[in-house]
């Protein structure tokens, strides 16, 4: 497996970081009462999004669930994309349609993710089966989370992936509650990835509050893929260590003790520390690349509120008509 470069090191680091600060911000809004609907948070995670993602090349087609926006942020969509699109705003991708991950795009290689859970496995199967007919050298990504691996839509769409062998790359999410559901009452396996055994295709289990372990784990996935050996089933164990949206209170079903271990976990902190033990940044250099974080924030946040809310004519245009 290649080392990666003090710049990737760099890359993934900022990601991290910008993640993190990102929806801190977003909490503050939604405190504020300005955002509309809920706000599903990656806290404890967002080295799954980055490491994937991270690991993908321009061509491959990612699409994101509710907790991924470091995802569309590798993507290339900016700071100021996310707030308006949060906000609600008619500079965000959706322009003001819509809030959350809800959007993508084709072209910038992403998909827009929908609501229920499961269908996007067999649509990300078909995007992996269009790039191939089409003889791209491309794969396809997506995630899901404990509870959503139930669903049968993932056992189709993994089966039919299978079938097919195709460039898919499934990334389960197992961060262990869905909504206030214990994945012991989810499933009868200690791992969820075993049930690739089933679909006859090949699988890993990886730390995923180790971004370097989920990068190296997705660049391999990657490169069977494009052998033929795909699809690939990848589990990620990790924890959700806020409620299942703001507006939840875990403190009502998860046992304290759990969330004091998986703080201990933390996947920022724990890149952070394996950065400066091994001396690939300093001290200084971190905190610059916090400034230079905050001030980028800071900046698009208040171009966001800035930007307006859609008129009644924005609302319907680009939108699908019956
Ligand atoms: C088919 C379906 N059933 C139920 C829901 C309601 N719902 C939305 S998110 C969620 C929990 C999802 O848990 P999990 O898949 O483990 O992902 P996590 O939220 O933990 O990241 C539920 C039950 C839904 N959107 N779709």
């Amino acid at each position: 497996m290649p080392v990666l470069t003090k710049e990737q090191q760099f890359d993934l680091l900022y990601y991290m970081l910008l993640t993190r600060r990102l929806e801190e911000h977003l909490v503050g809004l939604f405190k504020e009462g300005k955002i509309s609907g809920g706000l599903y948070s990656s806290l404890g995670q967002e080295s799954i999004s980055v490491g994937t993602t991270y690991a993908l090349e321009k061509e491959d087609v990612v699409s994101p669930v509710i907790r991924n926006i470091a995802t569309v942020l590798i993507k290339g969509y900016t700071p100021k994309d996310i707030f308006c699109q949060y906000l609600a705003r008619v500079d965000g991708p959706t322009k003001g349609k819509d809030t959350t991950l809800h959007f993508g795009e084709i072209e910038r290689g992403t998909v827009a993710p929908i609501s229920i859970l499961g269908p996007l496995i067999p649509i990300m199967a078909g995007v992996a089966l269009a790039g191939r007919m089409q003889k791209r050298k491309r794969v396809a990504l997506t995630y899901i989370g404990d509870g959503g691996a139930s669903t049968g839509d993932f056992h189709e769409g993994m089966n039919f992936a299978a079938v097919q062998r195709l460039p898919f790359i499934c990334v389960i999410e197992n961060n262990q509650y869905a909504f206030s559901t214990p994945v012991t009452r989810q499933s009868r396996i200690a791992d969820l990835a075993q049930r690739a055994v089933g679909y006859g295709i090949q699988y890993a289990i990886v730390d995923g509050n180790d971004v370097v372990a989920v990068y190296e784990a997705t660049r391999k996935a990657r490169a069977l893929c494009l052998e033929g050996e795909g699809p690939f089933l990848m589990e990620c164990k990790t924890f959700r260590v806020k409620g299942h949206a703001e507006h939840d209170d875990p403190s009502k079903y998860v046992p304290r003790a759990i969330f004091e271990e998986w703080r201990k976990k933390d996947p920022v902190d724990h890149y952070v520390h394996s950065l400066l033990d091994q001396k690939v940044f300093t001290a200084a250099e971190l905190s610059e690349m916090e400034n230079k974080i905050q001030q980028i924030l800071e900046q698009a946040k208040k171009e966001a509120l800035e930007s307006p809310l859609p008129s009644s004519e924005d609302t319907s245009t680009g939108v699908f008509r019956v």
